[in-house]
């Protein structure tokens, strides 16, 4: 085909996807609607994409899928962990059941892990292999969906996770010995691959799609292993006679050091990223004689609309050296189109010039139907491009794009705004104010969401409440989250966030330069969706509801009225909660006009601003979360200490204008803390909370390694799971964190935020939690 997509989302307009799942799971609808459900989204994306212009055979990717599509793959070639013992049917075959035992455990196993999907705020599952894996072909859903599109008049490109780079993602199996990698077990996996290929081939599949983002990251793997396992590959699966045609897509970045092994291998097409990865060198190019090679110009990761012009002189450039070379070129999106929502225009409530602003998937599909046509006839195009100009140049233009003010702030920077104190000096500052024991206790910051508070929220937007009542449902709220944590016995309090709906989505409402969709919904995994906000222009905290409340370049407070509230209920101290500048871009669609950089210290400022307003509240504790800091590394090692610069110089701005006595902490989630333990070290807080129970603690030899020596709390308990820990395991884990690093240092605290969590078990975790630092506290005392 001339024209593609990478990929489309799943979940469905209006999140049908989700509701199926979650019925099926709750026991309110049989398999057969499932997969009725499930049909009838397919269906439809079938129907929106042909009429959106992808009308040639193979150019509708068929990229489906009920939770995730590693597991996908995971499953057709019957990978199980032992762990789970027999999942497969008699018939050997892995059914619907099967699928999502593996994706959310079941009573006696934890799911499979998830982690990040490249630098996306995507989640994938975690294959487990090791030596002891059979694979065998045991789920033909990529088949019986593409017979069901056929069906319905659409010849579709069947998808699946590429070998090397499924592989490459999974982790070693609990049986494996300690130096097991999965890659190789490359040789075993092929056949399935290549039987799985012949069975569509049958079907009828002209095209099949297998996904290798792998090669455009920097991996432990050595690129050389790498370089082989691409040609033992793509030698075995391009050597049957029947079988389709193959496109090998590379998103997320440029192939590099791997561009010659792809180009060597007998594959038909190549999908190579070209709005994040550079245009191959001519050299590199001329490797691609004889295949199609598949453009991809227009973002899918970003939701901007694109400079048509600026795509089509890189496609002028490919065509001019497909025609030297002897390749032919086609025009996609950059990576599949999952990450950004369905279409514009559903959000009729955004200002009509920020809308001609944005290309959401649908858009999408339409400027690359736009460039293939321009490839065609050129100037069968050129009203459209004029037009992505004139839409682009108007945006720079445009009220709030560009503020002097908040400009005049960020140009002023010195390095001293980005710096605090000595640690010693903070340190003994805090400690006469805040007066903890040792080993002190506290929580992440979110409590459960319970339905009420999630009820008063959509009451407030339908208009049933006004903000006086539902500022009082959310006091009432506080006011019982604050005084369970006395009861319990905790040393820093929370006020629980009833309301926010979002740690980003609430902080962007409240801020200048923002905004949010209504349906703009895209899947974080498995049926859990984020929406993400728009960051369109210059940010500043957004002046108050009065004018007597806030001026034109600091704004208004955003979270003081429910922290003050809070920390008159107590005594103790009441710690104010702000989410860091990197997390609030990572989980936004940030504009792409400048730096990343410039934009993260303008929220760095905003923040700056709210925790001066904090302190001046009476509160001697804030917490700047930064999740997301590991998410946004880039993928090649060579960008990676460009973006650690200026990422924790932008926590540092937020957080350095804070009093020596004011305590700062953050928080963040994934492990791998060695990659970027330098980093967190360079955020300066006084206190980093992290994860650290799945892992049975073994982040503390991390941190000591290193010689972390600002104050630490090591996760004591997954908040991921339902399941309660016994005081017994908490001491437990608390007896190796002490045995690491210096109990002076250590917190107490859960791994994570309790939104998502039932109260039911969140009181007797916590419990757990405090009785055993009591426990802990004491043996300190005896030594
Ligand atoms: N916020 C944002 N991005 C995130 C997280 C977040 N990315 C990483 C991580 N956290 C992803 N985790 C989740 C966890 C739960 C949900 C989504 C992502 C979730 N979503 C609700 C759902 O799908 O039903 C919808 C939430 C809502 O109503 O606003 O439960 O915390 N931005
Ligand atoms: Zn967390």
């Amino acid at each position: 085909p001339s024209a593609t997509i990478l990929g489309y989302p799943r979940i469905g307009r209006r999140r049908e996807l989700k509701k199926a799942v979650e019925a099926y799971w709750a026991g309110a609808s049989t398999a057969a609607e499932l997969q009725a459900a499930a049909e009838q989204i397919q269906a439809a994306t079938l129907a929106r994409l042909t009429g959106l212009g992808l009308t040639e055979r193979s150019s509708v990717p068929g990229t489906f899928s009920l939770y995730d599509q590693v597991l996908d793959t995971a499953v057709a070639l019957g990978a199980v962990p032992a762990r789970f013992g027999a999942l497969h049917d008699a018939d050997g075959t892995l059914g619907v059941d099967a699928y999502f035992t593996l994706a959310r455990g079941n009573a006696e196993q934890q799911p499979l892990e998830m982690t990040k999907w490249f630098d996306s705020n995507y989640h994938y599952l975690v294959p487990e292999i090791g030596p002891e894996t059979s694979f065998s072909l045991s789920s033909e859903r990529v088949v019986e969906d593409f017979a069901f599109a056929k069906a319905q008049g659409t010849l579709t490109r069947p998808y699946l996770v590429g070998p090397v780079t499924f592989l490459l993602l999974s982790k070693a199996s609990d049986e494996a010995p300690a130096d097991f990698a999965p890659l190789s077990r490359l040789d075993d996996v092929l056949p399935v691959y290549a039987e799985l290929l012949e069975k569509l081939a049958a079907a009828g599949a002209e095209w099949v799609q297998l996904d290798e983002p792998a090669l455009v990251a920097d991996l432990d793997t050595p690129a050389l292993e790498v370089s082989d396992a691409v040609e033992r590959a793509y030698a075995a699966l391009t050597a049957p006679a029947a079988r389709p045609q193959i496109l090998l897509s590379a998103p997320y970045g440029g192939l590099g050091a791997q561009s010659a092994a792809v180009a060597a291998t007998g594959v038909e097409a190549v999908a190579l990223d070209l709005f994040k990865g550079a245009l191959p060198s001519d050299a590199e190019l001329a490797g691609f004689a004889g295949k199609t090679l598949v453009a991809g110009v227009v973002d899918g990761h970003n939701i901007w609309r694109n400079d048509l012009a600026a795509s089509a002189a890189k496609l002028d450039a490919l065509r001019a050296a497909g025609a030297e070379h002897g390749f032919a070129v086609a025009v996609s999106t950059s990576t599949s189109t999952i990450h950004v929502p369905h279409d514009v225009e559903e959000e009729t409530q955004l200002d009509a010039g920020l809308r001609s602003w944005l290309a959401f998937a649908d858009q999408k599909v339409r400027e690359v139907a736009t460039l293939a046509a321009y490839l065609a006839d050129p100037a069968s195009a050129q009203a459209a491009l004029d037009e992505a100009t004139r839409v682009i140049a108007s945006r720079a233009q445009a009220p709030g794009v560009r503020r002097p003010e908040v400009r005049e702030r960020t140009g002023a920077l010195t390095a001293a705004d980005f710096s605090r104190s000595d640690y010693a000096v903070r340190a003994a500052a805090q400690d006469a104010v805040l007066n903890l024991p040792p080993l002190p206790t506290t929580t992440i910051g979110s409590f459960p969401q319970t339905a009420d508070v999630r009820g008063a929220r959509a009451r407030l937007n339908r208009g049933a409440i006004d903000a006086a009542e539902y500022e009082r449902l959310m006091k009432d709220e506080i006011k019982r989250v604050v005084d369970l944590q006395e009861e319990l016995g905790f040393d820093v309090l929370v006020h629980g966030e009833p309301e926010r709906n979002d740690m980003v989505q609430y902080f962007a409402e409240n801020l200048d330069g923002f905004d949010v969709t209504v349906h703009g919904w895209v899947q974080s995994y498995g049926s859990r969706c984020t929406r993400p906000s728009i960051l369109w222009g210059d940010v500043s905290r957004a002046a108050g509801p009065s004018i007597l409340w806030g001026d034109a370049s600091t704004g208004a407070p955003i979270t003081v009225p429910w922290a003050a509230y809070a920390q008159s209920l107590t005594e103790k101290p009441l710690k104010g909660m702000l989410t860091g500048p990197v997390t609030i871009l990572a989980w936004s669609f940030v504009r792409d006009d400048q730096p990343l950089a410039e934009t993260a210290n303008q929220v760095a400022l905003a923040l700056r601003d709210e925790i001066t307003d904090l302190e001046d509240a009476g509160i001697k504790i804030i917490q700047v979360d930064e999740p997301a800091l590991r998410e946004l590394l880039p993928l090649r090692r060579a960008d990676q200490a460009a973006y650690l610069d200026w990422s924790v110089k932008s926590f540092r701005l937020a957080t350095a204008g804070a009093r020596d006595a004011t305590q700062v902490h953050t928080h963040l989630c994934y492990s791998e803390f060695g990659v970027i333990i330098d980093a967190i070290d360079g955020l300066d807080a006084d206190v980093t909370s992290i994860e650290a129970a799945r892992s049975r603690m073994e982040v503390v030899n991390d941190l000591e390694a290193h010689g972390f020596g600002r104050g630490v709390g090591p996760g004591v308990y997954d908040i991921h799971s339902p399941r309660v820990p016994s005081q017994a395991e908490v001491e437990e884990l608390l007896e190796t964190a002490v045995k690491h690093v210096p109990a002076r240092q250590l917190w107490v605290n859960p791994d994570c935020g309790l939104k998502t969590r039932g109260y039911a078990e969140t009181e007797a975790s916590l419990r757990n939690l405090v009785e055993a630092a009591k426990v802990a506290r004491a043996a300190l005392a005896k030594v």
